[in-house]
């Protein structure tokens, strides 16, 4: 046992490159749907790799508290994988952050309350910093979680204090964060870790639900940033790699989210949220009028049609339609018609919302495109079927300048020759604006919620004799 343990701690720089190569491995592995699976092993051995390494560098370990937390630790996550429903993701990736969060801030108690050694003033800058970004990743994802779970006590709060509050308990974080910096002082410590945890909160709190996908996937880079600088407090190079790479991708991952919606970070965090929704349908009062048809309309046309692009939005997951859309994919495929999925990033309510629904229903990957790939494609497709998407196919975002959503890409589905939209009123999506498509010529509005509707259009092409 002690020449394992002499031999792992040797070489444990040697295992930590290799975890390291295999985390990198990890994410693009997770870049696309097709090695996703693959990526999630890579994660898995790279993992187990880091724990079991640390585990044989500790010194002293008590083990029954490691191997014991270790074991409960996999438990608790075995159970939650197996049970949680894909719609309840997001809330629990913002509950596992918040856990990164709260080890960030008990690393940083513990070697601060390690009086036996003298804290210089880099440790105690990198103890600064990994317990207030922990602190706040800590209270913050524990709101996410709340709100996004539609807890009662996740309220948003709003109101005019609410920013001068913010100031106060971030300047007064600082401030005491300065002060240990400055003195050594354990209460000035303290403080700054409860002002952090109340400031957490206080921030994300007045963000509205629908802006909460962006927040999680903040927190995400910023429980990557106090793992890393968890990882400098303990001298441990592999939690400081895992980190950073954790703490970029998030980044990324939120300013992607924010190009794709045509927001700025700054305006999701500190603009007032869900207030885009207030810009509801204005419209200059003109009466508009639109073209009404019946799913055995839209089957009798797809059937017949050479090319079809599906475009599925927050409606199909809302209605769980992916199992019938598989149904109508499958069945027009049969009759020889040329059926593609196109998906844009911000479709649904989280990234990758769609895809995830459609790996689900066994949707083939080489049909599902990016907005990139499929965006020339329109202008020669003969119908799109729009299944419950608004915002991301909107024209206005590419037409009108006076738009709240101009600048943002979309699907030029308005480029096909026909366009079928499946909603059930002609009420707004999350941007809440009005959407020009739904009064062209080529557009045939198909009202009824989206599975009810696929499910028609499935019996009509049956039963048409096809
Ligand atoms: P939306 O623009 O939100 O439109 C969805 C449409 O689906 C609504 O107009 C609604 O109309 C319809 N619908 C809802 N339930 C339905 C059902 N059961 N059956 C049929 N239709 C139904 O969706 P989108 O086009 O997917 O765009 C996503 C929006 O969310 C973008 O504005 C994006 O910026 C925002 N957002 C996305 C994310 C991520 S990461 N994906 C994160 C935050 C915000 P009816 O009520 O008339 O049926």
């Amino acid at each position: 046992m002690s020449d394992l343990t002499n031999m792992i701690a040797a070489n444990a720089d040697w295992f930590y490159l290799i975890g390291a190569i295999l985390f990198v491995l990890t994410l693009r592995g997770l870049s696309s749907p097709k090695t996703a699976i693959r990526g999630n092993r890579f994660g898995m051995v790279a993992m187990a790799i880091a724990v079991v390494t640390t585990f044989f560098l500790a010194e002293g370990p008590v083990l029954w508290l490691i191997i014991g937390a270790m074991v409960l630790g996999a438990l608790v996550g075995m159970w939650k994988a197996k049970t949680v429903a894909m719609t309840q993701m997001p809330e629990t990736v913002a509950l596992m952050h918040s856990f990164v969060g709260l080890a960030a801030v008990a690393i940083a108690l513990a070697t601060v309350l390690h009086t036996e050694q003298q804290h210089g003033a880099v440790a105690r800058a990198e103890l600064f910093i990994g317990c207030f970004i922990g602190a706040i990743t800590f209270s913050a994802s524990v709101f996410a979680f709340g709100k996004l779970a539609a807890k009662s006590w996740a309220k948003t709060l709003v109101g005019g204090w609410v920013k001068p509050v913010q100031a106060i308990l971030f300047i007064a974080m600082i401030g005491f964060g300065i002060v240990y910096f400055m003195i050594d002082s354990l209460p000035a410590f303290y403080a700054m870790a409860v002002l952090a945890v109340l400031f957490g909160w206080m921030w994300i709190a007045p963000i509205g639900g629908g802006d909460m996908p962006v927040v999680v996937s903040l927190l995400n880079s910023f429980s990557g940033w106090a793992a890393a600088g968890i990882g400098f407090t303990l001298g441990n190079s592999m939690l400081i790699i895992a980190g950073s790479l954790v703490g970029s991708s998030g980044a990324i991952l939120s300013y992607i989210m924010c190009k794709a919606m045509n927001r700025s970070l700054l305006n999701v965090l500190f603009g007032g949220m869900g207030t885009s929704a207030a810009a509801a349908g204005a419209d200059d009062g003109a009466p508009k009028t639109y073209k009404a048809g019946s799913a055995e309309d839209a089957g009798f046309l797809m059937s017949n049609a050479s090319s079809v692009v599906i475009v599925p939005g927050y409606g199909m997951a809302q209605g769980r339609a992916q199992n019938a859309v598989k149904e109508l994919y499958e069945l027009l495929k049969e009759e020889g018609v040329n059926v593609r999925f196109a998906i844009h990033p911000v479709a649904g309510r989280m990234p990758g919302h769609m895809n995830v629904l459609l790996a689900e229903a066994d949707v083939p990957y080489d049909d599902i495109l990016e907005m990139d790939e499929i965006n020339s494609d329109f202008a020669s497709t003969d119908v799109v079927l729009v299944i419950g998407a608004n915002d991301v196919v909107n024209p206005s975002a590419k037409d009108d300048p006076s738009s709240p959503i101009f600048g943002m890409p979309i699907l030029e589905v308005n480029k096909a020759q026909t366009v079928m939209v499946i909603k059930r009123s002609m009420s707004t999506g999350y941007a809440g604006l009005d959407n020009s498509l739904f009064y062209m010529d080529k557009t045939m509005m198909i009202f009824g919620d989206a599975k009810k509707m696929v499910e028609e259009m499935v019996r009509s092409i049956n039963g048409g004799g096809h």
